[in-house]
């Protein structure tokens, strides 16, 4: 069955305009998701299948003394033991900015420890349970050395200054002291993981020297460049193939160590292998968001106008390799100030290296800034949210550049008046329902709009449908739903006609699917493929002399629903289907891109394998973002101090919006997500060893349907034609951003407790 087999029309009854961008159309992978059909990568059934198991270090820090593997090799069903002895080496992968690696060798299994959890041997067996048997008997020693483990850890110091991140204007200091009214506190953020749905994992299998790996990926082409790089064969030699993808959060983007042992494998075996990480091992087989520390003060007059801020921000990297969480992001650009100072310090501790989740950066960034200007608000005595309007910026303050769009200021009032922020009371522990403190927080929330490059293909079939080909992926987001719109749109055929097929590194290509920029991207590549299988087909039913429209000697056609004609309804009307028959075609196929038009295949290639995009949020005049406003209740039990969500409204300005219902599943999803954050979530280390203690969904929690309120989203986005091809900014990350501080600041109008430590547990309430 395929997608378009098990589509049915459902877009919402009382929008006729589902075959068009900005229709509600519902999700067209949907009915395949929900019966099964829809086959994820490691999904796949191939001849021969073996399974693989990872070991991973027990120990934070030190060396691998020696590796028994005989108990393991004399198991039944065991095929390999793969340790770094006996795994052949490889090519080091450049990095995502394509940077020439230097020419050594690359081991994916280590010797030298530098997290618990690192990969240290693997297993390979003819069942996944005689893998996971053998595995258990892997016997492998250490020389511990001591190790860091934590940022709070007393050996963790002060770390490493990152001079790109500072970003400074006018005298911040000096301002601050002369302050009339000062703010000075810390926020810490902890670990916290993507925790998606689907655990990662592949299964590879070569064919002479080309690599086929069935992989989730938010990037397929910068993957199939680093299995490629590592396994010294040419690009065009691997595939990846990525269909679904259940939950990415920006950990899918990067080929990490895993699908280097897998792909070894299957190439030693001369079989194709499948690897698939256990949940444990998904808390430290890649990095989630870094613990982050921050110090932000304000200096501010009696009004509550900011006259400095000074932001010191500290985020944990691993020992070997760089992680940089860019903590100035939101401090930069949310409120206008004559005196600013950013600056950030990484420190190296014993853990994997972190990764992007969810608006790395703008996530915790947001919640320093927005819950210190929430303290400037009750030092002053003014409302929060008339003193974020008070300190509006009104231009980028830090690039110096006009907003494309920003429509924070009218966030701030559709949102307060669809929340009933009026009725507020100004006090802390003024507003209450029985022994439940009741508290009303707002906080602001913003995403760059980030641009890439991206090409489609178009090809219209005989029967009259439309395929759209492209590497780009749908890891949930609505990517095959909004170029299904958009092609419909663009072509004038139902978009029930459209099907689209992503997530294979054959087609056409796409970058990475992160910084919430493929949506924008890919309509606009769409649309450009569409229109010119467009002009293609009119020109085909103008000029050929077999077609019914040839006599009308017209220079323009209509094509909708389906149907041909011509502008004045004088002529022949006829199906796509009848007017490629009659002219003897089979189909029609055309490609689109966003690139510049002089673009080389090195720059092509450059476009889509690395992310040293040319392109920045600030170019030419206009800085560009998304923007948001959330205003939530919280319910503190008075006597358990368990805290509740009880109602969110969030108004926020992503641009136009491709399709309403998905933008508004995308924000609500972040929303959870930073509900999770400001509750829920917190990798805990066990300091002795440097383990992840609650590395299971069991401990580590992310919230349920039962955590979660009615969830009100209101767009007061306007077109951005400075931000996309049809005027959409981004959505995928920006409603994350600014939830816990939002959170954090009811707490504080329920109880008077100002927690600036997340997650807000009970006990921090006491
Ligand atoms: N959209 C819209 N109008 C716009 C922009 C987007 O209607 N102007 C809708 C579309 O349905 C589009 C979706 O929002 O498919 C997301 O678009 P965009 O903001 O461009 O984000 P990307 O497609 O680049 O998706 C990546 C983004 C990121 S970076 C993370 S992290 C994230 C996220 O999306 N991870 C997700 N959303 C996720 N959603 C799910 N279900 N699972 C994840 O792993
Ligand atoms: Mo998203 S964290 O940029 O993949």
């Amino acid at each position: 069955m395929t997608i378009h087999d098990l589509r049915t029309r459902h877009g919402d009854a009382s929008d006729g305009s589902a075959d068009q961008v900005g229709g509600r159309l519902s999700r067209v992978d949907g009915p395949a998701k929900i019966t099964g059909a829809a086959k994820y990568a490691v999904e796949q059934q191939l001849e021969g299948l073996a399974h693989a198991v990872l070991v991973e270090s027990t120990v934070p820090a030190g060396k691998v003394r020696a590796i028994d593997t005989a108990a393991a090799e004399g198991a039944p069903g065991v095929l390999l033991v793969l340790t770094p002895d006996t795994i052949p080496p490889l090519k080091t992968a450049s990095d995502w900015f394509g940077t020439p690696p230097p020419d050594v060798p690359y081991c994916p299994l280590a010797r030298d420890i530098a997290f618990s959890g690192q990969h240290v041997a693997a297993v390979v067996a003819e069942s996944f349970e005689q893998a996971v048997a053998a595995a258990a008997l892997v016997k492998v020693s250490y020389d511990e050395a001591p190790a860091v483990a934590d940022l709070s850890d007393p050996k963790a110091g002060d770390g490493i200054a990152i001079d790109m991140m500072t970003k400074e204007w006018g005298e911040a200091e000096a301002a601050f002291a002369a302050a009339p009214v000062r703010i000075c506190a810390a926020y810490n953020t902890p670990r916290e993981y993507q925790a998606p749905m689907e655990p990662h994992g592949l299964i590879a299998a070569w064919q002479g020297d080309r690599l086929t790996v069935w992989e989730p990926s938010q990037w397929l082409d910068g993957m199939a460049r680093t299995y490629a790089e590592w396994f010294a064969i040419p690009f065009e030699n691997v595939r990846l193939v990525s269909p679904y993808i259940g939950g990415g959060f920006g950990s899918k983007a990067l080929a990490l160590s895993h699908g280097a042992v897998a792909a070894s494998a299957a190439k030693m075996l001369g079989r194709p292998v499948r690897l698939v990480m256990s949940r444990p091992q998904t808390f430290t087989g890649y990095g989630g968001r870094a613990a982050t520390r921050q110090t932000v003060t304000l200096g501010a007059d009696r009004d509550g106008k900011i006259q400095s801020i000074v932001h010191r921000g500290v985020n944990e990297t691993s020992m070997g390799g760089m992680w940089v969480e860019p903590l100035g992001s939101v401090t930069s650009v949310m409120y206008a100030t004559p005196n600013f100072s950013s600056k950030q310090n990484v420190v190296r501790v014993n853990s994997v290296v972190p990764g992007a989740m969810r608006a790395p950066g703008e996530n915790p960034s947001a919640f320093g800034i927005e819950s210190a200007i929430d303290e400037l608000a009750y030092e002053v005595g003014i409302d929060p949210l008339e003193i974020r309007l008070r300190n509006y910026a009104e231009q980028d303050p830090h690039a110096r550049k006009a907003w494309s769009t920003r429509q924070l200021r009218e966030a701030f009032v559709a949102g307060a008046e669809a929340f009933g922020w009026a009725r507020r009371s100004p006090a802390p522990r003024s507003m209450r329902d029985g022994n439940q403190l009741i508290g009303w927080g707002v906080a602001a929330g913003t995403y760059p709009v980030r641009r890439a490059y991206g090409e489609a293909l178009v090809r219209i079939l005989a029967d009259g449908t439309v395929e759209v080909e492209s590497s780009s992926i749908d890891m949930g987001q609505g990517t095959y739903t909004i170029l299904a719109q958009t092609a419909a749109e663009t072509l004038g055929v139902p978009a029930d006609n459209v099907v689209v097929k992503l997530g294979d590194s054959r087609f056409a290509r796409a970058g990475v699917t992160g910084g919430s920029r493929l949506a924008g991207i890919m309509t606009g590549a769409v649309h450009k493929a569409a229109g010119a299988a467009l002009d293609h087909l009119v020109g085909l039913a103008i000029s050929d002399p077999r077609s019914p429209f040839h006599a009308l000697q017209a220079n323009t056609l209509v094509v909708a629903g389906g149907r041909v004609s011509s502008p004045r309804g004088d002529g022949p009307e006829v199906s796509i289907a009848e007017l490629l028959a009659s002219v003897g075609a089979d189909q029609i196929e055309a490609k689109g891109d966003t690139m510049p038009a002089n673009s080389t295949a090195e720059d092509r290639y450059k476009a889509y394998t690395t992310i040293a995009t040319p392109l920045t949020h600030t170019d030419g005049d206009y800085s560009r973002h998304s923007w948001c406003a959330h205003f939530i209740e919280v319910r503190v039990d008075e006597d358990f101090g368990t805290v509740r969500v009880s109602r969110v409204v969030s108004a926020l300005d992503s641009g136009r919006l491709y399709n309403p219902k998905l933008a508004e599943s995308q924000w609500k999803g972040g929303i959870i997500m930073g509900i999770g954050q400001a509750l829920l979530e917190e990798g805990i280390v066990d300091r002795r060893h440097g383990r992840i203690v609650n590395n299971n969904l069991a401990d580590y929690l992310v919230p349920t349907n039962a955590d979660i309120p009615d969830i009100q989203t209101i767009s007061v986005g306007i077109p951005d034609p400075h931000s996309s091809a049809l005027g959409g900014k981004g959505v995928g990350e920006l409603a994350i951003v600014g939830v816990a501080p939002a959170i954090a600041n009811a707490v504080f109008h329920a109880t008077g407790k100002r927690v600036r430590d997340l997650p807000i547990t009970l006990e921090k309430l006491i």
